[in-house]
């Protein structure tokens, strides 16, 4: 027996990071999580699952209009077509206090109420699933404690949306730990929220599959579902069913052996063919970051609209629609031979000298003062109320702000990058 277990899908809300490119794959961004969703289904008919788990955050929140639901109803009726059930559990984004509209699901799909756990049981083999979905967004109770014991002689399966316990990165929805899992007695935890995929614990299993599609850069890397083998008494085994459309990378180009522009621009060009031929067919959404000690440092920074250009030129020669640049991060410090830490603690000093007769250089502060304006011109007001030195800047009176800010900068540039 075989069933599929996801979480996470956030369908309908949009991939984030690329739309500001003009040339950014609009259709793509706006449908991916649809397009990752439709490629389970497909999968798990493919694959004639016995049966499909939902572990939470389905959707994203309320849903701004009733597509969100049609479409979830077309790809439930596919699988109700092919005899293949649905467990359905609603978490944090989907509580049911945020969904203000609803639709009838086909008979198949099967939703795990939110007011005290619910069971479901299927036959041949006999599979048991326990679940209690969230009723408020904010559920910090420990919702685990509820649920009942193990059906005997049945595959017991629970069903939870959890950040798990000192889960630093996630909000402690309906907290609860391991081996208070293990303590229940079931077979496997088909668990939710935690958007990277992780397999906790094995034999019992407790299993977060990780979000469907990668919604933006931090969430990097292969996303989808899982496939899970059983027998009648015990979980085989758990492999990664990565159903998305378009994924999200980091590419760390080393630039330390480059010593122009053109140069580094031909070392990310030869980076982003090295990820094409590992990616397949996806189509990927990367950062940039140039990092290393490099003579070409300062024409990096010196010409930062310059060099996004040129990657964005390589990422359309070698990407073929399929590779979008989200963002370059120049991440690189400069070389660390002895000419140019001299030439660079030439240059603080010279700029420290700069600063610290500042605040009695009336032509520099006004200088300043009029190059600032503008910026401090477009502030919004709760920020000018919130940092006093946008005032200052407004009002003209930059000597104290200059002699704040003077010792710290200067201790930054001359501790930034210097070699042993
Ligand atoms: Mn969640």
């Amino acid at each position: 027996m075989k069933f599929v277990h996801a979480a996470d899908i956030h369908l309908d809300s949009p991939l984030a990071g690329l739309t500001a490119y003009p040339d950014a794959p609009v259709e793509l961004l706006r449908t991916a999580t649809r397009q990752a969703f439709t490629r389970l289904v497909d999968e798990a008919i493919d694959a004639a699952v016995s049966f499909m788990v939902i572990a939470g955050d389905l959707y994203d929140g309320s849903w701004k209009d009733y597509n969100t639901g049609h479409f979830f109803c077309r790809q439930m009726g596919r699988l109700h077509q092919a005899g293949i059930p649905v467990y359905l559990l609603f978490g944090n984004h989907d509580a049911e206090s945020e969904m203000t509209k609803k639709l009838l699901l086909p008979p198949n799909v099967h939703s795990f109420g939110s007011r005290r756990p619910d069971s479901f049981q299927l036959h041949e083999p006999l599979v048991a699933l326990h679940g209690q979905s969230f009723r408020e967004a904010a559920t910090t109770d420990n919702l685990a404690a509820g649920y009942p014991p193990p059906v005997p002689g049945a595959l017991n399966i629970g069903v939870l949306h959890t950040a798990l316990e000192g889960n630093a990165a996630h909000a402690t929805y309906a907290p609860c730990s391991v081996p208070e899992l293990v303590a229940r007695g079931y077979d496997y935890w088909a668990l939710g929220h935690v958007h990277e995929h992780a397999i906790m614990r094995e034999d019992p299993w407790v299993v977060f599959p990780g979000n469907l599609q990668g919604r933006h850069v931090r969430e990097c890397g292969p996303r989808g579902a899982v496939l899970v083998t059983a027998d009648a008494d015990r979980v085989q085994r758990v492999e990664r069913l990565p159903v998305d459309v378009l994924r999200w990378q980091v590419l760390a180009v080393d630039a330390s052996g480059t010593r122009t522009l053109a140069e580094v621009v031909r070392a990310v060009g030869r980076a982003f063919e090295g990820l094409l031929d590992a990616a397949g067919q996806l189509p990927l959404a990367v950062r940039v970051r140039l990092t290393g000690h490099s003579p070409a440092h300062g024409e990096l920074f010196g010409r930062a609209p310059h060099l996004r250009a040129e990657v964005l030129g390589q990422a359309a020669a070698i990407g073929e629609d399929r590779l979008w640049v989200e963002k370059v991060r120049v991440e690189t410090a400069p070389p660390q031979d002895g000419q140019a830490l001299r030439t660079r603690s030439d240059a603080v000093a010279a700029l420290a000298a700069l600063l610290t007769a500042a605040p009695d250089d009336a032509d520099l502060l006004a200088d300043l003062a009029e190059e600032l304006r503008p910026l401090v011109d477009r502030a919004p007001q709760e920020l000018l109320q919130a940092v006093p030195e946008l005032a200052a800047i407004r009002s003209g009176d930059l000597a104290d702000l200059v002699r704040e800010v003077a010792p710290g900068l200067v201790a930054h540039l001359a501790g930034n990058g210097r070699g042993p």
